[in-house]
């Protein structure tokens, strides 16, 4: 192989080059930084990113199909000791005696349900991967009546037919925000069992939203009330900045 010989006075025109581009670099970031660190906040975020956020949410909406599934498993690949996440909601004391769900129709017109009312309807169980937005997945086994199921057995159609449908705790310290395609899928469950068993106390009980369509912060656990809006419901951790679809 033949050489390239290079002078010195090249040699150290080459290195300044490319000295004064990694200065010009690192100014350029430095700026870039500080521009968005003083940036004003939209939902909890700077303007900049919640841009780049919410053009990944036009992406993955636009590309929800209602009628794909999510992945499912065996039961016997559900993992035994599933994970505690989460107790924003949970931290006061539970009167079960005294527990309904609550549905609001509209202002001033809600309906009440007891467990027994939803235990009326078809179990239906899944298996499939949660997926935590904190980088930890499992797959577990749930069991419910479908969404989609309590809204026709209950005649909730009309009110299903606005675009959100929020969920809070009884003690209104957690609260979702979800898309009615997504809360009308298939897999979407008012889940009252964990395998097999009814659900542990702090993942829930006596009922929870399991949403396969959804990261884990969406799995509203021990739902008080139920509202349907077209306006996006308040989401807790949308509200400190993560985003509101967290679909995946
Ligand atoms: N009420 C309530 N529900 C919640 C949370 C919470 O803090 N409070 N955390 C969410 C998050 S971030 C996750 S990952 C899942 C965890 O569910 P698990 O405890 O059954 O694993 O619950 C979700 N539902
Ligand atoms: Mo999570």
């Amino acid at each position: 192989m033949k050489e390239r010989l290079i002078t010195k006075k090249q040699l150290i025109l080459k290195n300044f080059f490319a000295f004064s581009f990694f200065i010009l670099a690192f100014v350029a970031g430095f700026y870039v930084w500080k521009m968005l660190r003083h940036e004003p906040q939209d939902k909890g975020v700077q303007k900049t990113l919640r841009k780049g956020l919410s053009a990944n949410e036009k992406i993955f909406s636009n590309a929800f199909d209602p009628n794909k599934l999510v992945k499912t498993y065996d039961k016997n690949e559900a993992v035994k000791s599933v994970r505690v996440n989460g107790h924003d909601g949970l931290k006061t004391s539970l009167d079960i005696a005294a527990w309904r769900l609550q549905v609001v129709k509209k202002a001033g017109d809600t309906a009440f349900f007891t467990m027994d009312d939803i235990k009326s309807l078809p179990k239906t169980e899944i298996v499939f991967d949660f997926k935590c937005i904190e980088g930890w997945s499992q797959k577990t086994w749930w069991g419910g009546v479908k969404f989609s199921d309590f809204i026709k057995h209950y005649h909730l159609e009309e009110e299903a037919k606005l675009s959100y449908a929020g969920l809070v705790t009884p003690d209104k310290a957690y609260y979702v925000g979800i898309d009615m395609p997504s809360a009308l899928q298939s897999q979407t469950l008012l889940c009252y069992e964990m395998n097999g068993q009814p659900l542990p106390l702090n993942q829930g009980y006596p009922l929870r939203l399991i949403i396969p369509v959804k990261y884990g912060i969406k799995h509203l656990k021990r739902i008080g009330t139920i509202f349907f809006s077209d306006q996006r419901p308040p989401d807790f951790w949308a509200e400190r900045g993560y985003d509101y679809y967290a679909g995946h």
